[in-house]
């Protein structure tokens, strides 16, 4: 099927898409979702930049730079930037949790804005590339890209030099937040070292927007309260501290190394375009493919594994984050075919034809407990263009219909169930609505 074949038949998907975005942006961001998230969320951004190039590639030049001019000093983009006008305890954990302008100031925190201090994937310099390539007259004109190569190249120095734990090329997460699948089923073993704040110690914002059978527990709350207080107290510090026992979550995640190295190949891309070397990306790409390939594949399950850096092991446990290194423009052929394989098997093949989260044949699976199985935009767009990437184009095709499908069926919800497509989580989800636009051009 040629991908313009649809356009003209699904003008209400994509004019109900943008309306969506229309009502989630704030003037100089898009919020995920007006209620359950008012604030900028850093991978959110990228994703909704990547959706509203087709719409006014003006503002998807300027999501991706307002939340870029909230980096910190050492190169991390922080993965919420808060809005100072949306009240105290719209969300939580918010600006008086993490104070960052004061916490944070050794690393460089900005002092004119309040963030988070922990980080998300990189899918950044690849949103950037693509929000070029809609509009590059309009992009050159405003100098987009060498405003925005600097800040790119701070970025992923960060995660190459502070994050690499493990000492193999490949960034850790310290929270379970900063891959952003915050309950994954990969997290259950690493975070049970982690002693959980009191429950009467914080209080959640989150279960006055949604129902608490579709949201994280109480006990991962506590625990990821208590990693997050640890982190800050210690100044944000990524190391040498973390590299002590004292900090009990450090994982290297397969989802977001697969970003890091999809986003190292698009700044080549921007390095050629800005008439700089493209050669130092191309050769770090191919350094986080080669760590993918051996610190982290399976070869029995047919794909990549969490490793958990504290025990030196990897995490027997199957997850979309698995699938994702399909993205990765140099993987192996071999390694590419065994996803698409699996992506397709009986561990992840569901009724709505969307890809879970997680293993649909275990014990933890849930299909409305938001990372624990049910299926999310964000990661069916990234396997469709994976798919498509590495040759599988049917099967790509396949999945592009069932997001869409699903997508406008369910009000753009922030996740569905797999088996049924019923809709989970808010509605009017912004990545949800840029992606599926994204998938009709
Ligand atoms: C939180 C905003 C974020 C996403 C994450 C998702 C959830 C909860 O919402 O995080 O409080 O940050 O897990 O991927 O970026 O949409």
């Amino acid at each position: 099927m040629l991908r313009n074949s649809s356009v003209s038949s699904s003008l209400p998907v994509a004019a109900a898409a943008a309306k969506v975005l229309e009502a989630n942006w704030t003037g100089t961001a898009t919020v995920p979702s007006r209620g359950l998230y008012p604030h900028q969320w850093s991978w959110d951004s990228a994703f909704i930049a990547i959706g509203l190039r087709h719409i006014s590639a003006l503002r998807a030049r300027r999501e991706l730079e307002t939340l870029l001019a909230a980096q910190w000093g050492d190169g991390r983009v922080p993965h919420i930037v808060f809005n100072p006008g949306v009240p105290a305890g719209a969300y939580f954990p918010g600006p008086a949790f993490w104070r960052s302008s004061t916490a944070g100031a050794t690393a460089g925190a900005p002092g004119g804005a309040e963030t988070s201090g922990i980080v998300q994937p990189p899918v950044h310099a690849l949103a950037a590339w693509l929000v070029h390539r809609a509009d590059p007259v309009g992009s050159w004109r405003a100098g987009f890209l060498p405003r925005i190569y600097p800040r790119l190249l701070a970025w992923h120095r960060y995660l190459r030099e502070e994050r690499d734990l493990g000492g193999h090329g490949l960034a850790a997460s310290l929270h379970p937040w900063e891959p952003g699948m915050d309950n994954s089923p990969c997290w259950d073993a690493p975070l049970a070292r982690v002693i959980p704040a009191p429950a009467d110690s914080f209080r959640r914002a989150d279960l006055s927007h949604g129902a608490g059978a579709d949201r994280p527990t109480d006990l991962d709350y506590g625990r990821y309260v208590a990693l997050a207080t640890a982190y800050r107290d210690r100044g944000y510090a990524d190391t040498p501290s973390l590299k002590s026992p004292a900090h009990p979550f450090a994982v290297e995640d397969p989802g977001s190394n697969a970003l890091f190295a999809a986003s190292e190949h698009a700044l080549a891309e921007i390095a050629l375009a800005l008439g700089a070397d493209p050669q130092p990306h191309l050769r770090r790409a191919a350094r986080i493919t080669r760590a993918l390939a051996g610190r982290l594949w399976s070869a029995a399950d047919g794909l990549f594994l969490v490793r958990d850096l504290r025990a030196d092991a990897l995490v027997p446990q199957l997850s979309a984050a698995g699938l994702l290194p399909l993205a990765v423009p140099g993987l192996q052929p071999a390694l590419a075919a065994a996803l698409a394989r699996t992506a397709t098997g009986p561990h992840f093949a569901a009724g709505s034809g969307l890809i879970p989260s997680y293993d649909l044949t275990s014990p933890a699976f849930s299909p409305t407990r938001y990372w624990r199985g049910p299926a999310w935009f964000n990661v069916n767009w990234l396997l469709e263009r994976g798919l498509r990437l590495h040759g599988y184009a049917d099967r790509a095709d396949a999945l592009r219909a069932a997001a869409v499908r699903t997508a406008y069926a369910t009000g753009f919800a922030e996740y569905a169930d797999p088996h049924t497509g019923d809709p989970r989580g808010s509605r009017d989800f912004s990545w949800t609505a840029a992606l599926t636009l994204d998938l009709l051009t």
